[in-house]
């Protein structure tokens, strides 16, 4: 049985929204951010990521992590490479070839994509977007990713998609690190075909489940 620490509105939502793909039973344990609490420490506290019997799982401190009957993995894009490969059916690699395709989408997203794509984010998430500096920023951020943009937006004019004509773990984990740059409507006008590809990963009831239930969570 696979275990998920993390809530989903972390980067858990990476193996959460793949999990709900593949209807695959999991136990889910919600460890929060210590950061979003007042009191991380105290006696009322959460499971959080400071807390000692979570960092007994991942000394990092970090969510999300995986335990899969005593493998323990605490990266989420390694998480969700590790479900899809063993347990993901055509979500997952069929051939060493799109095993090492769908590595290297990972190691893009993570890399090119979702830098930048944090720092849009967090700008726009403050009102920072209002200011001058903000818009300088976001300027910046913007420019970070129009070649990695421009990689996926040639790779998408011929392929629905990253792996060609299906869905997988590689559309999951580059659709995730991009989605916080997805508040930025200019660059998203600027690559229809991204728009286009992110909107139509988004619509699939897997990730509108996984998006319900961080909906349901508190802020
Ligand atoms: N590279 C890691 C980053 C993990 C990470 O930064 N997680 C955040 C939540 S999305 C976290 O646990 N923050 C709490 C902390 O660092 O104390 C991954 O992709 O899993």
């Amino acid at each position: 049985m696979l275990t998920i620490y993390g809530v989903y509105r972390s980067r858990a939502s990476r193996p959460l929204w793949l999990l709900a793909e593949l209807g695959l039973p999991f136990r889910h344990v919600p460890v929060i951010q210590a950061y979003r609490l007042s009191d991380a420490t105290g006696p009322d506290a959460p499971l959080n990521t400071a807390s000692p019997e979570f960092l007994k799982v991942n000394p990092l401190g970090q969510i999300p992590c995986m335990d899969a009957d005593g493998l323990v993995l605490t990266e989420s894009l390694a998480i969700t490479l590790y479900i899809a490969r063993n347990h993901g059916g055509l979500f997952g690699p069929q051939t060493p070839a799109e095993g090492a395709l769908m590595t290297q989408w990972a190691l893009f997203a993570a890399t090119s994509l979702e830098g930048p794509s944090l720092e849009i984010l967090f700008i726009q998430q403050d009102g920072g977007d209002a200011t001058r500096e903000g818009q300088a920023g976001l300027a910046i951020a913007a420019q970070k990713l129009r070649r990695p943009l421009k990689r996926l937006e040639d790779h998408l004019a011929a392929h629905d998609y990253l792996m060609g004509d299906r869905f997988t773990v590689a559309d999951i984990n580059t659709a995730e690190c991009l989605r916080y740059a997805q508040g930025h409507a200019a660059l998203m006008e600027e690559h229809p075909k991204v728009k286009a590809w992110l909107e139509r990963c988004q619509s699939r009831p897997g990730f509108q489940s996984m998006m319900q239930k961080r909906l349901e969570e508190p802020a």
